[in-house]
């Protein structure tokens, strides 16, 4: 790639299979001096070790941050087509490399300080010695009280806690996997997640912090065990973490024989020692579950050495850690960036790791910035939506704090350029890098950014495919779209990588059939040249090779940089008696980036209510949570639909977002459409909810919204 191209005007095209995307190309911003003095990746000479032609061997460079029990034979196995193995014959354990290894030269580090959301609570500073206790301790209490053993599935649904790191390493250190669930997630999600997983204990915690609540979370354990046991899946054993040991803040009572504090637990088990055990290297790590197209969540499944090498390499080269820096990753532990990181890539490389408990505008915007300031955050790294908030509620906060940040992230969701700009100028103080990075729940970790000594940023593109990784835009029918075209396309990456998601946990057709059967070329084949990672994702490279992302091709709604599957929302709504259809749609969201719409019809002979309408509210809460609560409910007469009686989500979405609803010629009910556009759109603008005019590229969003049906 060369950064020095001219900026170049992109041409409209329009053609059925492609989005044509245009706008005004951005201007480069240079890496500040003083960081590129300190850089890990400071040689250009990088690029040529990770060339395509070292490919694979060039990921040896990241397994070598590693501790290995025994080496690797083959670097790159693909026999079995497309699911890969890396570093196969090697073995070596994840909490060894994150906590033991580094008590030789840093015991009395902090490996983690956690801030509590109370302000007047004192911060903790774990140390890399008291980490290796907790952790040896606890994951005495999964083994002998527990009963876990290697390869068996614990599911956690816990909040943002020193104690939800610990237990990740303990059972990594045990060889059992873990499955956390986002604490935010409701009891009925957890016990979805529990049930495809297979795990027979839950470990959870009372309560904790959120917006100056103590939030009753164990309230959430008996629904999930509920839901799990109605899925078939029977949970023996509950493990209840206290927010404050020795004081319950659950209103609901613990249950005899089932529900356990581990405070009460743990002092038998003080000071015992668990061996590491030496796991292959393709042995899963852990499973995190992330929505699709269908309801049924995937269960992701991380390897153990692929995946610990690529955060690792990942965190040194684009995170730019350093042993002596102080690191903050304001996302919660509960997704994939805060297990690749907050916990693994940074305590591989024996750095400390901020957690913070609750949320970043508590008690005020200036929240962020006390806390770097207080701890000498060197690194911080969030999401577009935590960005977008902080400047609209305290744009000035930053400069009263004297902080200094020489590294920034943004992960997510597409980033505005205007809030790239107050994210560098106002946060970084001008004297910052940024890197934005774009990767996926499937992916372990960054598939897109700008190496940031050496690739100047561009506001609003991740940039080129990181080191290792070689994305490609490919159209419809498998051409591929050339950089420098202005033409969208799917965005795929042409070959494996280290931290590459194993499967879908027990359904390993769909893991094929979603991922690779797009765009692969020879089914019989174990080049992988022959299997293109499908993203999901739409995107648009410029001629400098600068990827700008543009969203889900798939049904997904990216709400705060969560992704919400349409049909679970939708069969959410259909738990409520009353509803025989819905549909879930995008709607632009100043903050949160996307929000969703429900549109619902009644079953016949039923009249429309608020009551209805607060009911489907409340089940999208239940079964899923509180952030995937839509923005409206419209309950409507009927839904558009084609002939062939499928609901047009492009139509609804279109008129959710004021914009032109497209061809409604072919439908079903083409005088529906109207009907409905004149009663949402007037009951918005009384609402006082007057839409912002969109981007193109946000118009050829919605246009596009629902093809994949
Ligand atoms: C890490 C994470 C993945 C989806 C992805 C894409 C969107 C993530 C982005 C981005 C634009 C970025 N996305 N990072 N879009 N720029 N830097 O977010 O994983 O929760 O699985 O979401 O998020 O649409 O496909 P996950």
């Amino acid at each position: 790639m060369s950064a020095e191209q001219e900026p170049q005007v992109s041409e409209v095209q329009t053609s059925e299979a492609q989005i044509a995307v245009h706008w005004r190309e951005e201007e480069y911003y240079q890496p500040p001096a003083a960081f590129v003095a300190q850089a890990n990746a400071g040689d250009p000479d990088i690029f040529e070790r990770f060339a395509e032609d070292h490919f694979p061997e060039c990921f040896t460079e990241y397994a070598d941050l590693l501790h290995w029990d025994t080496g690797w034979h083959t670097t790159l196995d693909t026999s079995n087509p497309p699911f890969w193995k890396w570093f196969v014959g090697g073995r070596l354990n994840a909490c060894y490399n994150c906590v033991d290894r580094h008590l030789a030269t840093s015991r009395n580090k902090a490996a983690l300080i956690w801030v509590p959301e109370p302000e007047a609570e004192a911060t903790q500073a774990v140390t890399y010695q008291e980490l290796y206790r907790r952790v040896n301790e606890f994951a005495a209490v999964l083994r002998d009280f527990g009963g876990l053993q290697v390869g068996d599935r614990v599911t956690f649904h816990l909040p943002m806690v020193p104690e939800l790191p610990v237990a990740m390493l303990a059972c990594a250190r045990l060889g059992v996997i873990h499955s956390e669930v986002f604490g935010g997630f409701s009891g009925a999600a957890c016990g979805d997640r529990l049930a495809d997983s297979g795990s027979r204990i839950l470990v959870t915690m009372d309560g904790y912090y959120r917006n100056g609540e103590l939030v009753d979370h164990k309230a959430k354990a008996d629904e999930a065990l509920q839901r799990a046991a109605s899925l078939g899946q029977q949970v023996d054993k509950v493990l209840v973490w206290r927010r404050h040991p020795g004081r319950y803040a659950s209103k609901l009572p613990m249950v005899d024989g089932r529900d356990f504090f581990v405070d009460d637990l743990l002092p038998d088990n003080r000071g015992r020692l668990v061996e590491p055990v030496s796991m292959p290297a393709e042995a899963p790590l852990f499973l995190m579950y992330t929505s699709g197209t269908t309801g049924r969540p995937k269960g992701c499944q991380h390897s153990t050495g692929g995946y610990l090498a690529y955060v690792a390499g990942t965190s040194k080269y684009y995170q730019d850690i350093h042993p002596e820096d102080t690191y903050w990753c304001a996302a919660d532990i509960g997704w994939i960036t805060g297990h690749s990181y907050i916990v693994y890539g940074p305590l591989a490389l024996g750095t400390t790791s901020v957690m913070y408990e609750g949320v970043p505008t508590y008690p005020d915007p200036g929240r962020p910035w006390r806390i770097a300031e207080r701890l000498g955050v060197t690194i911080f790294h969030t999401a577009p939506t935590t960005i977008r908030m902080l400047r609209k509620l305290g744009p000035d906060e930053p400069a009263k704090y004297h902080y200094r940040f020489k590294h920034m992230t943004t992960v997510g969701e597409p980033i505005e350029p205007e809030v790239w700009r107050w994210y560098h100028d106002v946060v970084g103080k001008n004297e910052a890098v940024i890197v934005d990075t774009w990767w996926q729940t499937e992916n372990g970790g960054f598939l897109g950014s700008t190496l940031p000594a050496l690739q100047p940023m561009k506001p609003g593109s991740c940039g080129p495919g990181v080191l290792g990784v070689y994305p490609v835009i490919y159209d419809e029918n498998g051409e591929r779209v050339p950089a420098g075209s202005g033409r969208a396309g799917n965005i795929c990456i042409r070959n494996p990588w280290p931290g590459i998601f194993q499967t879908v946990w027990g359904q390993p057709d769909r893991f094929v059939q979603i991922y690779y059967e797009k765009y692969n070329r020879n089914k019989g084949s174990t080049d992988w040249r022959d299997w293109p990672y499908f993203a999901g994702d739409g995107a648009v490279q410029a001629a400098d090779g600068y990827f700008r992302i543009l969203g889900r091709v798939d049904d997904v709604i990216n709400v705060a940089g969560h992704r919400l599957g349409t049909k679970e929302l939708e069969s959410a709504s259909l738990t409520v008696e009353e509803i025989a259809e819905a549909a879930a749609v995008p709607v632009m969201d100043e903050v949160r980036g996307r929000a969703v719409e429900m549109y619902v019809a009644l079953k016949p002979g039923l009249t429309p209510s608020e009551d209805i309408a607060r009911k489907v509210t409340a089940a999208i809460e239940h079964e899923i949570g509180k952030i995937a609560r839509p923005a409206n409910v419209w309950i409507v007469p009927d839904m558009p639909k084609t002939r062939s009686g499928k609901i047009m989500r492009r139509v609804i979405a279109g008129i959710s977002n004021f914009t032109d609803v497209g061809d409604v010629s072919t439908l079903a009910n083409p005088e529906i459409v109207d009907d409905i556009r004149h009663r949402v759109q007037a009951e918005k603008l009384a609402r006082g909810q007057i839409p912002r005019e969109l981007t193109s590229q946000e118009a050829e969003e919605i246009k596009a919204f629902g093809h994949s049906e």
